[in-house]
């Protein structure tokens, strides 16, 4: 009876087809592989019905029963035709005036051959327009302002489909229709160009146009039927969107987006625009290189693994194998990241592996793994954006590092959840949030202390959770007792009473994810702050759940894959404990060697170690430290008191002039393996284009100096490898390439039945039950004083990507951003005589930089923010090098600096 009420059942072009109540026409039709036309549709938004393209008759209907297909549901018995007389007259019809205000010069569009309305005409058979009357073309009013696209108002036949993903989708709301009758186009607000607007070129209105308005300027290099398009997953952040490489040749020409879990077809800048050019650059490592009385010289691979296996084991037999290390690359892939910690462990002979989350979520990984037993996400990207009442963003700025998850918070926020901005700084979605905490950096702990004493002063805890699911909870509640609002505003500089706000809306909410980022991480107190964002969340019980969770967004496309797969000094693949000998045992077995059951250096701790002398060989793979590490001075002694120092990259990077060996490796379009998002799903990475000169697959040189230093290994693909990951870490047991074809799996997944993970924690905790942690507030390291009176917090702008090794080799990218900067408040600025755009010099204790003003007011007074992408005035040569406890994770986020106007 029920299901009756639910479905119902009709004809479509002769075929019976139940669906359920609600479902449209065109989605009816599509489940019966019934394509119907459409110009204006967009299956992630609702429907527009504006191009009249999809017009299906009703059997009896009324109005000539015609009806738009996107826009009308199924009714039981409707008898519908889909191309009947009236149909195709009705649709030539419109095609016909759509015509008459179109550029017909379909042979120099970038978009012949993959345009929607060329299609549809081949298709209804129209060729010219009848109409001729009135006709406003030509009105030569191109917007080339955007550096990536164009936009030709003759082109357009105002579906209006740029202006709804702008507004909708991408939370933009840049575009909109301008004028009216014939001089109708779409526009940037107040008709601005592109270039004047608030346009971040996401490039989402330009992949959803259906004909040559809107056509990214690349594409005028090649027609459609000259490329193939390959499935990947990007290159640049944590959120894994999912996008087709347009091949053409061997070149890779452009980007689409696809509709993956975590981006649904859309794409940010960098997955846009920036991920293909740098493959192709003139830049890149071709052949291996020897250095040779300082000089680099190109060499043999023979000639250069050998020596590389040579150093490395002559080293060993002078010093033991804990005198080498290696720094494994979180931008490959999984398969690459398993094989370079196998050559470390069962080749070198040490634990001495690291990866770059060491500088980024080191303090995530062990935060959460002592608090929950796992160190990672606990929800989806989609649950925690979707249908949630507040999101609690902590240190996070997603609109710029990971701009397709902040495209889906601004949607939330259009959808009516409040969004609590916990950061020192104006970020771009403190302007739609509900309220904003500009705390000061480095005093998260103190906050989140705060925020429990609110909660359980109030009475908002969830004391069945406590009871039934954590432990440690008396001794967290004595602390925070100490924590009164009065007390937080004042080590916070936020206002007591925003902080009781917070508390309640928070607590008061029923899905309220907890969303936090380096501003937690990169701390000296890090891995507590991380520890305190689990407090918060037991303690109202929102884990486990729908639209809550501990969710720290990782950064790079595979700094998780790169923990999973061990490339940690204190973890086997899949966080198995070096400690425990059961472990070494069981890897003793599957890789049939002896392994060291020295618990490893973190690289934070390599650097000081090569200095002292202790490391003398490393091994870095794909990580440029003298850009990216804190307190450049310190990298540079470390890595010129190496004995020996292999670098394998795409292009010579700062670090890889200080090595010994530089060797080619490939890029992800030439290769094929899996990235795992942020949210623990294992997707497809496919080779596009072959590589060039000698570059070589990243695992396949691993094997080689394997191989030469005694320890036979070879694979013969990447898939290969990822059955040996399946075999030795448990929470992969189910994964296998075969499964990821259609769409990724979300770890843990333990068997082929298995379909994955997308909450974790959800009937107990990995380590049984949550541990609350009662942790004081403290600190930072290196505080404002007299001689260096601005505390300096660093981090990312949307355009470029840490050290620009792919971003810097994008002109477009160049164009909107090509130089460093420093934001300082106007109070300050005008304090020091200093304007927008000045030229400044910054120092600290251990250096002194030029950089040019931004003055204004995204910053507090006294406080001041740099990124670390510019090699002009590179911010690392002042960052401090003092490191967290527990995680030895940098304290990136503070230090003292003094600025001064260049006269
Ligand atoms: N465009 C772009 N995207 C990127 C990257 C990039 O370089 N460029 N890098 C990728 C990588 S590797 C990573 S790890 C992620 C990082 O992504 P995010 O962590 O989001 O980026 P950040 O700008 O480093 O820092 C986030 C925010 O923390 C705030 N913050 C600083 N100190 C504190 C504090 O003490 N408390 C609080 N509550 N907030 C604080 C800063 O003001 C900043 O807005 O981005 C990834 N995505
Ligand atoms: N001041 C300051 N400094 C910071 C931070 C901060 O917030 N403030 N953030 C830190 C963070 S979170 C991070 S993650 C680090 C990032 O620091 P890095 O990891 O050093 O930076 P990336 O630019 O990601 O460098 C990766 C390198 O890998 C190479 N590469 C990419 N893919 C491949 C491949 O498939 N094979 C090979 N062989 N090489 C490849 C690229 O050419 C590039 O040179 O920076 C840290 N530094
Ligand atoms: S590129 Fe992105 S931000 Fe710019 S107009 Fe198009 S959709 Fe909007
Ligand atoms: S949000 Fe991240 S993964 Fe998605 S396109 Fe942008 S850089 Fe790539
Ligand atoms: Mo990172």
């Amino acid at each position: 009876m029920e299901t009756k009420t639910m479905t119902v059942t009709m004809s479509i072009d002769d075929q019976k087809v139940t669906v359920p109540k609600g479902t449209t026409l065109l989605e009816a039709a599509s489940e019966l592989g019934i394509e119907i036309p459409t110009l204006c549709h967009l299956k992630e938004l609702a429907p527009d019905g504006s191009c009249r393209m999809c017009v299906v008759e009703v059997e009896g209907g009324r109005k000539g029963g015609l009806v738009t297909a996107c826009t009308a549901h199924c009714k039981d018995g409707m008898v519908i035709h889909t191309g009947s007389q009236k149909v195709n007259d009705s649709r030539r019809f419109i095609l016909d005036l759509l015509l008459s205000n179109h550029k017909l010069e379909c042979f120099s569009c970038g978009k012949n051959g993959d345009c929607k309305l060329q299609d549809y005409c081949m298709e209804y058979g129209i060729d010219d327009t009848s109409f001729t009357d009135g006709k406003r073309m030509p009105c030569h009013q191109e917007d080339t302002t955007n550096p990536f696209f164009d936009y030709d108002p003759e082109k357009c036949i105002l579906c209006r489909r740029c202006s709804r993903v702008c507004q909708l989708r991408q939370g933009r709301d840049v575009i909109s229709i301008s004028k009216r009758g014939f001089d109708t186009k779409m526009t940037p607000s107040y008709e601005a160009s592109f270039d004047e607007s608030l346009c971040e070129s996401c490039g989402n209105c330009v992949s959803a146009c259906p004909t040559g308005a809107l056509v990214s300027k690349e594409h005028k290099s090649y027609r459609a039927w000259e490329t193939k398009k390959v499935r990947t997953t990007c290159p640049h952040c944590g959120t894994g969107c999912q996008m087709n490489l347009v091949v053409k040749g061997n070149q890779l020409v452009g980007v689409e987006p696809a509709n993956g879990p975590a981006n649904r077809n859309l794409l940010c800048v960098k997955g846009k625009f920036a991920s293909y050019k740098f493959v192709g650059a003139g830049d890149r490592l071709t052949e291996p290189l020897i250095k040779r009385n300082g000089i680099f010289e190109p060499a043999t691979w023979d000639e250069a693994l050998t020596l590389v296996a040579d150093k490395f084991s002559q080293l060993k037999a002078d010093y033991g194998a804990d005198s080498l290390a290696g720094f494994s690359c979180s931008r490959s892939v999984n398969e690459d990241n398993y094989v370079f910690q196998k050559m470390v462990r069962a080749a070198f002979g040490t634990n001495n592996v690291d990866n770059c989350a060491r500088v980024c979520h080191s303090a995530s990984v062990h935060g959460l793994a002592h608090t929950l037993g796992s160190g990672a996400m606990t929800n989806p990207i989609a649950d925690i954006t979707t249908d949630v009442e507040v999101i609690l963003l902590v240190g996070s700025n997603p609109t710029e590092a990971h701009p397709v998850v902040g495209a889906q918070i601004r949607q939330a926020i259009q959808n009516g959840a409040k969004v609590i901005v916990v950061d020192p700084r104006k970020i771009d979605l403190v302007k739609d949030s509900a309220l904003h905490l500009q705390v000061k950096a480095g005093t998260n702990v103190a906050f989140a202390n705060g925020m429990m004493h609110v909660i359980l002063k109030e009475g908002l805890a969830d004391r069945d959770f406590i009871e039934n699911r954590t432990e440690g909870f008396e001794e967290l509640e004595r602390l925070v007792a100490e924590y009164t609002p009065e007390k937080v505003a004042e080590i916070c500089h936020i206002d007591a009473e925003d902080l009781i706000t917070a508390a309640r809306m928070y607590a008061k909410a029923d899905k309220a994810p907890i969303i936090y980022c380096l501003g937690v991480t990169e701390h000296s107190t890090g891995t507590e702050g991380v520890m305190s964002m689990s407090n918060i969340a037991m303690l109202v019980g929102k884990i486990g759940k729908q639209g809550c969770g501990v969710n720290p967004l990782r950064g790079q496309n595979n700094v998780q894959g790169a923990c999973d797969m061990g490339c940690m000094p204190y973890d086997f693949p899949g966080y198995q404990k070096v400690a425990n000998p059961e472990v070494i045992e069981k890897f003793e077995k599957a890789w049939n060697v002896s392994l060291s059951s020295k618990t490893g250096l973190t690289s934070t701790q390599v650097l000081p170690a090569a200095t002292e002398g202790k490391i003398k060989g490393l091994y870095i793979f794909g990580e440029d430290p003298i850009v990216t590490d804190p307190d450049t001075n310190h990298v540079r002694k470390a890595l010129e008191n190496l004995d020996f120092f292999v670098v394998q990259e795409l292009f010579m990077t700062e670090t890889a002039a200080y090595a010994d060996v530089v060797l080619p490796g490939i890029s992800y379009a030439e290769k094929d393996g899996t990235f795992t998002n942020t949210e623990r799903r294992v997707q497809r990475v496919r080779k596009a284009v072959e590589p060039r000169g000698e570059a070589r697959e990243d695992y396949a040189i691993f094997c080689e100096v394997m191989t030469r230093l005694g320890y036979p290994c070879h694979y013969d693909s990447a898939e290969e490898i990822m059955e040996e990951i399946a075999e030795v870490i448990p929470t992969f047991g189910g994964i296998t390439y075969e499964r990821l074809e259609e769409e990724g799996l979300q770890w843990p997944c333990r068997s082929k039945e298995d379909s994955g993970t997308p909450i974790m924690h959800v009937e107990e905790f990995t380590r049984g039950k949550g541990l609350f942690m009662a942790i004081p507030y403290k600190k930072s390291r290196e505080l404002p004083d007299d001689s260096y009176p601005y505390l300096m917090s660093t981090g990312r702008m949307l355009y470029h990507y840490n050290t620009r090794a792919m971003t810097g080799r994008t002109e477009g990218i160049n164009k909107i951003s090509n130089r460093s900067y420093i934001e300082i408040n106007t109070v300050d600025a005008d304090r020091l005589g200093i304007e927008e755009g000045d030229k400044v010099t910054v120092s600290s204790r251990r250096g002194t930089i030029e950089t040019y003003a931004a003055v204004g007011d995204r910053v507090f007074p006294q406080e001041v923010f740099m990124t670390f992408h510019f090699p002009d005035g590179n911010v690392n040569e002042l960052t401090i090098a003092e490191f967290d406890d527990i995680a030895i994770i940098p304290e990136y986020k503070v230090c003292a600096v003094n600025i001064a106007p260049v006269k």
